[in-house]
């Protein structure tokens, strides 16, 4: 499955490339600044890149894509006029499954309900060279890290956790669709250099701590935004202790703190990994040139005077915790909860308890947390709250079910759903949701926004590790603290668990009896991609108009969003996912999750002809009625969360021109450019005050665009008054064709 011809071609060419970009740089390198010197597009262009401020050209060695957002990729890809993908590429059907009963008859159910989403999925993928991994498969992640991934290697991916595949040493990045396109087509693909922050990990886990524990302490010391710009690169004789999955759920939740990507090194961990799932091949490869496959050590050495940002963690004595609840980097330690809790009025009491997910999914994570509820079958222990289990690959579950893992979870009442986003994604029909009463449940997934696994805004979901998840099922309760606290058995008997154990890798080695891979033709120029025109599912594209030239005049502020908005509360998934293929169906979820500045209301926003609320997306299509441009106005880290290019397509399709925000997270700011949005940010970010409701937004000299050089807009005030704030932006030259093209495919198409 994986390409050996591929790796060893990057491999040939990495020492010397290395070699060069040391001697340019005058220094030592890290891993990082090792993957992106042997992956420029233009291969011989070694320059010293200003970390965060130049624009670099990639020739990324793969690209992969999950169903909910392979739909919008391959509608524009089928627009740029290529026969084949220029790299190796795969499609995972994997988000579209929703969890109810158990993963059988709830895979039967997606299999027919989702039908023309699968099929047109099958087909373009045939007909375009593409890899399809049919759903029940696994979590696209999974499969990634399982079969492709590879130290030294840079992927793109559609989705914003493809940073999972830094557990086996890849320089994996999370993009909108329209990169992919970029990719796929065989243009270069930009990134701003990075800055590198370095965190070295001291000690050895112990105990009830895990892998998990280390990402929720990083998102508690870096902030849900403070990684914006960053690859988080983890080094030390911590760093070598841990698994290679336990490394890519380090990596994996290296997404919410909007890190560009995280990384560990190629070490011993990756070598057992790579030969459990049957790339001995690969393990021989990159033993032979291990040393270009980890950072310098004279780099690690000086770590404090090389990285932008330096972190040193503990292991030894690092505690597990719970982050949560709405946001990710809420970090609280286990032994603190019991005063947290009620000093935050976070309902003490667990409903459920559900593991797996693309970021704890693995044999070692699974077999971890079977120990723990097994002791409560043992030791005959009521189990008081609700537990499921998501698998992350089919591969993974097989196994463990034939080595005996799974039993005691079946045993113990749980729920095992099939090896999907499920829950993770709001794809979850959870009993009694529809009721929004205010209530708990634990998890190790990687985000927690409002309504993200059930849909109700009143779930309070905090975040942990899969055997710490497996412990507060078993006690029911938030403040438990499996490191010292007692529970009571059926026998009146006072017991407490013991600390997990796992298994690395499967002794008997892995079962792969039903990988679910499909290969495509080698010949596809005779498949047809049939569209229903009448499809509510599945929509082909228009492009977007090019710009006219002039100043945008008279825009009305569409909303004022105030604190978080994600991209789930832009372009909402759970019951959406099923119109990620329909850009106009799916346009009447645009910021139904955004609080309104003026009301503090979701779903809620004055329409200035009339003077009357409505939803945001119904409003909105009055003005495109009318002809009236409008523009949305955002607070901190706008569009934080998912790659899901929607959150930048609706709008736009929508005929809002503008994003004025605080701050943006890095893959919603390139997708707003791709798509041909303007996306600003304020230069005074008090300016945010200025903005009233009824504004008319005039910009002054758009017509001289141009990198580095602000924006101006004047602000008409409802009383007649003005303001003219100074707003900035992160153009380049290429990216301002993008927006007057109308957008980037545009510009491609015109290319080709
Ligand atoms: C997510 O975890 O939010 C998703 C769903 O996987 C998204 C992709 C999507 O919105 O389709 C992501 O992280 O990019
Ligand atoms: Fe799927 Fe959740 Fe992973 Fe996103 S984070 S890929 S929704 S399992």
């Amino acid at each position: 499955m994986y390409d050996l011809k591929l790796i060893k071609e990057v491999y040939d060419t990495m020492e010397q490339r290395i070699a060069s970009a040391r001697k340019k740089l005058k220094r030592p390198l890290s891993l990082a600044e090792k993957i992106i010197y042997s992956h420029l597009y233009e291969k011989n262009n070694i320059t010293n890149h200003k970390r965060g401020e130049d624009y670099i050209n990639f020739a990324p060695d793969r690209v992969a894509m999950q169903d909910a957002t392979a739909q919008m990729a391959l509608l524009q890809f089928m627009n740029a006029g290529k026969s084949k993908t220029a790299v190796p590429s795969t499609v995972h059907c994997d988000h579209l499954i929703q969890a109810y009963k158990e993963g059988k008859s709830d895979l039967s159910v997606a299999l027919s309900k989702n039908k023309e989403v699968y099929d047109f999925l099958k087909s373009v993928t045939n007909k375009y060279g593409i890899g399809f991994w049919k759903p029940g498969a696994g979590i696209i992640h999974q499969i990634l890290i399982e079969n492709y991934a590879f130290p030294g290697g840079m992927m793109i991916g559609t989705d914003s956790h493809t940073v999972n595949a830094g557990g086996l040493g890849m320089m994996a990045i999370g993009v909108g669709g329209a990169d992919a396109v970029d990719v796929m087509a065989g243009f270069p693909w930009e990134l701003k250099s990075p800055k590198l922050m370095g965190i070295k990990l001291t000690g050895k886990l112990n105990g009830w701590t895990a892998p998990k524990d280390i990402i929720l302490k990083v998102a508690g010391i870096v902030s849900a935004k403070g990684g914006t710009g960053y690859i988080l690169e983890y080094f030390g004789e911590g760093a070598k202790s841990l698994s290679a999955t336990g490394k890519g759920t380090i990596c994996n939740m290296g997404a919410e703190v909007g890190a560009t990507t995280s990384m560990f090194g190629y070490d011993e961990s990756m070598d057992r990994f790579l030969r459990a799932t049957d790339r001995a091949q690969v393990a021989d490869l990159a033993n032979s040139i291990k040393e270009n496959l980890t950072g310098d050590p004279e780099f690690y050495d000086s770590a404090e005077k090389y990285f932008d940002k330096y972190i040193e963690i503990d292991l030894n004595t690092l505690e597990p915790s719970l982050n949560g609840p709405f946001t990710p980097d809420r970090c609280t330690p286990i032994s603190e909860m019991v005063n947290e809790a009620p000093k935050n009025g976070w309902p003490v009491k667990i409903e459920y308890g559900l593991i797996g997910s693309c970021t704890n999914s693995s044999y070692e994570d699974i077999t971890r947390a079977s120990s723990v509820i097994k002791q409560a079958i043992d030791k005959n222990i009521e189990i008081k709250s609700n537990l499921t289990v998501t698998p992350g690959s089919e591969r993974v579950k097989e196994t463990l079910q034939r080595d005996g893992y799974l039993e005691p979870f079946e045993k113990a009442g749980a729920q095992i759903f099939a090896n999907a986003c499920g829950p993770c994604i709001g794809q979850w029909n959870r009993p009694g949701a529809e009721k929004k009463e205010k209530n708990t449940i634990v998890h190790s997934f990687n985000r927690n926004f409002a309504k993200r696994a059930d849909g109700n805004p009143n779930t309070c979901a905090f975040v942990a590790s899969p055997e710490m998840v497996t412990a507060l099922v078993i006690a029911g309760n938030l403040t438990f603290n499996p490191l010292k606290d007692k529970l009571i058995n059926r026998d009146g008997k006072e017991v407490m668990l013991d600390p997990p154990k796992g298994i690395e890798l499967p002794v008997k080695g892995f079962l792969n009896n039903n990988p679910g891979f499909q290969a495509p033709s080698k010949e596809g120029s005779d498949i047809k991609i049939i569209v229903n025109p009448k499809s509510d599912r599945l929509q082909l594209l228009d492009p977007f108009a090019a710009w006219n030239g002039k100043n945008l005049k008279n825009l009305k502020l569409l909303i004022k969003a105030k604190g978080k908005c994600t991209t789930d509360h832009i372009s909402m998934a759970g019951p959406w996912l099923q119109y990620r293929g329909h850009l106009d169906n799916i346009s009447n979820n645009l910021l139904m999750g955004a609080v309104n500045a003026f009301n503090d209301k979701t779903n809620s926003v004055k329409n200035s002809i009339t003077g009357e609320y409505g939803e945001v997306s119904k409003t909105q299509r009055i003005y495109k009625k009318e002809g009236i441009s409008t523009i949305i106005v955002g607070d901190e880290n706008y569009g934080e969360g998912s790659s899901r290019e929607h959150a930048a397509m609706e709008p736009r399709f929508l005929g809002v021109k503008a994003v004025l925000a605080k701050s943006f997270a890095r893959i919603h700011e390139t997708n707003l450019k791709k798509q041909g949005m303007l996306a600003l940010t304020f230069d005074k970010n008090s300016d945010y005050d200025k903005i009233m409701e009824d504004d008319t937004f005039n910009f002054t000299d758009l017509d001289k665009f141009a990198p580095e050089k602000p924006l101006h807009i004047e602000l008409v005030h409802s009383n007649g008054s003005k303001d003219t704030i100074e707003v900035k932006h992160t153009y380049n030259n290429q990216q301002i064709e993008w927006f007057k093209a109308g957008s980037a495919l545009n510009v491609i198409k015109k290319q080709k």
